[in-house]
């Protein structure tokens, strides 16, 4: 009976971890746009020209500590363009290879510490400031990608004319969010706390 009693405790822990690890990231839309031109990386199902965009911020509202890693999932930039992931300093550039990736781990809520950078000096910040007629687009949402999925698929839009005009596949990345392991153990001790001070209370 003590047994079961345990296993169940440790799956509910990893059952809550899974889908807070699922929920670690959230989307803010700010404004919307529509697409006007195709959506010219490969890999991707077809993004229509004349669909809407939700443009805005990516939000870190897990707990405790978990990577986030961003990967490069290619871009239709006729610059050069950039992606600063501000929190560990490394970069993603055109020049890498389709599937390259950066993390750093991240315990504040809030804003992911990133930005897009495009024709040189011309940025989009995550949650901060865009540079005229630059945006930061929402493409998916748990996207397969590939053979991998995504918590989310961003795509930056570095230069059309407004922002009611473009494709936002100037340079394209997705975010998913894991848990360190310490988060996890905190978590099912957490749940077992629980699960222990419940069985101590009498029964009515
Ligand atoms: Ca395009
Ligand atoms: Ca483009």
């Amino acid at each position: 009976m003590k047994k079961i009693y345990y296993a169940t405790i440790v799956a509910a822990g990893l059952l809550l971890g899974a889908s807070f690890a699922n929920a670690a990231l959230v989307f803010v839309e700010t404004d919307t746009a529509k697409r006007t031109e195709a959506f010219d990386v490969p890999g991707f199902a077809t993004l229509p020209v004349g669909s809407m965009v939700s443009l805005g911020h990516l939000d870190f509202t897990g707990f405790g500590s978990q990577t986030v890693t961003y990967t490069y999932l290619g871009q239709e930039s006729t610059f050069k363009d950039e992606f600063h992931d501000l929190l560990s300093g490394h970069q993603l550039l055109e020049s890498n290879p389709v599937g390259t990736s950066v993390s750093s781990v991240v315990s504040v809520t809030g804003p992911l510490s990133f930005e897009f950078e495009g024709t040189v000096g011309k940025f989009a910040i995550n949650g901060g400031d865009w540079d005229k007629n630059t945006s930061i687009g929402l493409i998916g949402t748990n996207m397969l990608v590939g053979s991998v999925v995504y918590d989310y698929v961003l795509g930056y839009n570095d230069s059309a004319g407004s922002k009611k005009l473009g494709d936002w596949d100037d340079f394209v990345i997705g975010v998913s969010a894991v848990p360190e392991p310490e988060t996890y153990a905190m978590l099912i001790i957490g749940v077992g706390l629980i699960g222990f001070s419940l069985r101590k209370q009498p029964v009515r």
